[in-house]
């Protein structure tokens, strides 16, 4: 019997801002381009899609990008058979599959591994709900639970097999950088700064840390995304926060930058000496650029992201203190009072000296994640183990 999946479909509601479809499409086209096989992605909010994959056309049903059939998934109502149904099946974050594919599934034979991509969390219990089964309450149909993660008992992150080469290449080029860097406008006296790059949720304390950063001694250049930190960054440069826009107090110069695509803003991320990144993708793409980042995680109801951030932290931060009180602040999940400039300069102070440290960490933190194989693969081998096992036999 052939176990060796060809196809997959994944359903990916896009729910708020981008992270959804941009885990979503760098997960369809690793296993199209890396593993040849043939991908779907439903998606329903193509203006999102458009944002991070500029070359995405807006007014199309279907369309064929890198290799990956994109669908416009506009409702719940079409029809499917069996002839649409691939070996692999994904639901990103529980969403509802359309009830026909799903009739079209349950008659397949054999049916398609069934799965549920949960969102990323260092929490404890993940390893204990990670390969869950779950069974239809109609349908004979089982889905998988497949969580993301850092240890060998989930399913690891999204990592490229060849990302490690191009970032290597890339950091050990400094024309290479400084092109880059010029392209969006960065200027030679910046480059020479301390360069941040910042993509937070709305209500980070930005305005609070552009004070800080404003009076201390050494240059820095905080490079923003259009449509970040939009009030502070607009209050800082006394102007509209459009790309191109840059303005310099004391020592802090900020600059407004295009949202590039998904490959630029790695570049950005490895370019830079430390990164504010966000949600889950920008999180673990900073994760692989070998620098200091600090995470800015998407809230929750009753603060339950204080209890993911830490768990976080508890893994990773290795007992580097001021990292870990940074982020804590940054996330408001901190005990100091960060209410005033004083307090971001009590935190900032410590940070900057242990950067080089935990620059050093983060290499570490990289080899140890990347043990546990990446999440593209570890999918493929678990569908491939699934469909391995005799129908009488499963779950
Ligand atoms: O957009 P996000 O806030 O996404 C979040 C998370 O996925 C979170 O888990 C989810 O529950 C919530 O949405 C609703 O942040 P994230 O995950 O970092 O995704 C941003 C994407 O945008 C990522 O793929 C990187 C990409 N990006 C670019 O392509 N270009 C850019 O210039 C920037 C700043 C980001």
């Amino acid at each position: 019997m052939q176990t060796q999946p060809q196809s997959l479909t994944i359903f990916c509601k896009v729910v708020d801002n981008y992270g959804d479809i941009g885990i979503c499409w760098r997960l369809a086209r690793q296993l199209r381009q890396e593993r040849g096989l043939a991908v779907t992605l439903w998606v329903d909010h193509l203006p999102s899609f458009h944002r991070i994959c500029p070359e995405v056309d807006l007014a199309a049903d279907q369309q064929q990008i890198a290799g990956v059939t994109i669908r416009h998934w506009r409702t719940q109502e079409g029809e499917f058979s069996r002839e649409d149904i691939t070996d692999i099946v994904i639901e990103f974050f529980g969403c509802d599959i359309p009830p026909s594919y799903m009739a079209a599934m349950a008659a397949c034979h054999p049916r398609p591994v069934w799965l549920n991509l949960e969102g990323l969390s260092a929490e404890d219990w993940v390893e204990g709900c990670h390969a869950l089964p779950s069974m239809h309450p109609r349908l004979p149909l089982t889905k998988h639970f497949f969580f993301p993660g850092f240890t060998n008992k989930t399913g690891g992150l999204l990592h490229e097999s060849a990302l490690e080469e191009e970032r290597r290449r890339f950091q050990s080029d400094p024309t290479a950088m400084a092109a880059f860097l010029a392209r969006l406008g960065v200027t030679p006296a910046q480059m020479a700064s301390l360069k941040v790059s910042l993509f937070c949720y709305p209500h980070a304390p930005v305005a609070e840390l552009f004070a800080t950063w404003q009076d201390t001694g050494d240059a820095i250049t905080c490079l923003v995304p259009e449509g970040v930190a939009v009030d502070a960054v607009q209050a800082f440069l006394g102007a509209a926060a459009r790309p191109g826009a840059t303005r310099t107090h004391g020592a802090l110069t900020v600059r407004v930058l295009p949202f590039v695509a998904q490959p630029d803003y790695d570049r950005l991320l490895w370019a830079c000496d430390l990164n504010f990144v966000r949600g889950e993708d920008s999180f673990v793409r900073a994760q692989w650029a070998d620098k200091p980042f600090i995470w800015h995680i998407y809230p929750q109801d009753k603060n339950l992201h204080h209890v993911k951030l830490r768990a976080f932290l508890q893994r990773y931060s290795a007992g580097i203190a001021s990292l870990s009180a940074f982020s804590q602040a940054w996330n408001k999940a901190g005990a100091e009072d960060t209410d005033g400039p004083a307090g971001w300069s009590a935190l900032w102070t410590p940070l900057h000296a242990d950067l080089p440290n935990i620059g050093h960490r983060a290499v570490d933190w990289r080899r140890q994640v990347l043990a546990n194989g990446d999440l593209a693969s570890n999918l493929l081998n678990f569908a491939a183990l699934q469909r391995s096992v005799p129908a009488e036999n499963k779950v």
